[in-house]
């Protein structure tokens, strides 16, 4: 037994990434998300790489969880893909959805619960919302980095948080709204 009061939670804070590649071809992450729809099927952009790749299996399991409503999060085994798990997001269509930038980090912040409900170490986000659904990527870039990094202080299980650009140039942006971010100092990969 600890003693009381002792600090049994991780010593440092969980490490924030940055890379630029196919959310479907992680093989380092336990975990990736995927920017779904409400039907939780196939589709375009990351549901239908991580479709493609995962085989049917996934969407045979997706079916009963659905449908999903903006800002929910649900979890899948990873079937084929590299991944353990799959957690799917339902990001809001811009200027359909609203309040977009409140689900759209809701997004952010279920998936990092289901996570660390799962005890999952590694986690890759895409950028929710930015394609089909029509969001602006530097906002979404700003909702997506506040949510995550106010949350890395307080993760237990989860040590590596990427997300995962699709462009070089999506990177770098990415880059610049975390450096100018008002949240303070926090570890970075
Ligand atoms: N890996 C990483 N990022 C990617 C990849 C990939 N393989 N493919 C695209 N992106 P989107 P949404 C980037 O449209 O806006 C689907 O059809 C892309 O450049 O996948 O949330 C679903 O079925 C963009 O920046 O997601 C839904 O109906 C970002 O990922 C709808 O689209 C998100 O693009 C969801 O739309």
């Amino acid at each position: 037994m600890p003693p009381s009061g002792a600090a049994t939670g991780p010593a440092t804070a969980a490490r924030l990434e940055i890379r630029q590649g196919d959310i479907a071809s992680q093989p380092d992450l336990e975990a990736v998300v995927n920017a779904a729809n409400s039907a939780l099927a196939p589709g375009g952009g990351v549901a239908g790489a991580i479709h493609r790749a995962a085989g049917p299996g996934l969407y045979a399991e997706c079916r009963p969880l659905a449908p999903i409503r903006p800002g929910q999060a649900v979890i899948t085994g990873g079937h084929r893909l590299p991944n353990r798990f799959v957690i799917h997001c339902l990001g809001p269509v811009f200027g359909v959805d609203e309040p977009s930038a409140e689900l759209l980090g809701a997004c952010y912040t279920n998936a990092l619960d289901l996570a660390e409900q799962h005890a999952v170490r590694s986690l890759g986000f895409p950028a929710i919302s930015t394609g089909i659904f029509g969001y602006p990527m530097d906002q979404a870039a700003a909702v997506a980095l506040t949510a995550v990094s106010r949350r890395l202080p307080r993760l237990r299980t989860l040590r590596l948080v990427c997300f995962v650009l699709w462009s070089e140039f999506d990177r770098r942006l990415h880059e610049a709204v975390l450096a100018s971010l008002p949240t303070g100092p926090c570890p970075r990969g």
